[in-house]
């Protein structure tokens, strides 16, 4: 199976943010605490290698909370400053005003040894569609949605979204694509459904899943659908689709039903929390 996004896209989707970067302090990243590595775009920390950065491990309720930890390590020995959050909730969301400001030491030590007072740091959000970046803006801004309205200096159009008297936040999200640097990571975007599922076989993503579940998470699908476990996925996935009487016509076993809701029920967490990978 092959996995891409549209080049197009892309480069119109980088460019915007190019220039809305020359306009802010602070980048904050989201992730998809699931897949730390695969949803992150390597290009943000080019492009962005002179701003502050903040890491947000979204939808770290449908993730392992432990290796959320290890992620969030991980990248903390990076220079990042992290937080996991759930935009869904709001949980979490309460530090990360905090954590904005320390990764903006620098800038305000700056601004005041040049007597600049109380300019508040702009931050933007950026991550790859689907990982949470509107609701978390909706969350974050709850409070506080006053637009400030184009300021002059300030690139036509720009609205600003002033979060306190600390934080303006970019009020449109910077969008980047994933990079496939391996068929593996383009299976896990896939697996939490930031891909069109109408270019993908399901059938072959849920044999991927009841792989990678069986052997990663034993006894979770023993426990969710009552089957008996095996290393052959596709031999899982048939179980689950007999167990829950998919049958096509001819009493067929319909395995594409199967993996539909397989699929459905873990991209929702319904079958658990896992993450797909640790650092
Ligand atoms: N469980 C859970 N779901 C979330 C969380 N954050 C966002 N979602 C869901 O994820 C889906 C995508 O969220 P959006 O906020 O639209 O994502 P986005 O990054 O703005 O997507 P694009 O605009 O397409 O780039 C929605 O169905 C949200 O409800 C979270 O923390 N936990
Ligand atoms: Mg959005």
């Amino acid at each position: 199976m092959q996995y891409q996004w549209y080049p197009g896209h892309m480069t119109k989707a980088k460019r915007q943010m190019q220039e809305d970067l020359k306009l802010i302090d602070v980048v904050v990243e989201l992730v998809d605490a699931r897949i730390p590595l695969s949803s992150k775009n390597p290009d943000i920390q080019t492009m962005a290698s002179t701003k502050a950065r903040v890491l947000l491990l979204n939808k770290a309720d449908l993730a392992d909370p432990k290796k959320t930890d290890a992620w969030r390590a991980y990248y903390e020995a990076q220079g990042y400053l992290t937080v996991a959050v759930n935009a869904k909730t709001g949980l979490g969301i309460k530090n990360v005003n905090d954590v904005i400001m320390n990764a903006c030491e620098e800038k305000l030590a700056r601004d005041k040894r040049r007597g600049i007072m109380n300019r508040p740091v702009r931050a933007m959000i950026v991550g790859i569609p689907n990982v949470g970046k509107s609701t978390f803006i909706n969350a974050f801004a709850k409070k506080a949605i006053t637009k400030t309205g184009n300021k002059p200096g300030v690139t036509k159009g720009k609205q600003w979204i002033r979060l306190n008297k600390n934080v303006e936040l970019l009020d449109t999200p910077g969008i980047l694509w994933p990079k496939f640097d391996n068929q593996a990571m383009g299976l896990r975007i896939a697996l939490i459904g930031s891909i069109n599922d109408e270019i993908l076989v399901a059938t072959e993503l849920a044999y991927e899943l009841c792989n990678f579940l069986t052997g990663n998470y034993p006894g979770a699908l023993a426990q969710k659908y009552g089957v008996e476990e095996c290393a052959d996925g596709n031999q899982v996935l048939a179980r689950i689709a007999k167990k829950r009487a998919c049958l096509q016509k001819g009493g067929i076993l319909d395995l594409e039903k199967a993996a539909g809701f397989v699929l459905d029920d873990f991209r929702n967490g319904r079958i658990g929390n896992f993450s797909l990978e640790e650092p």
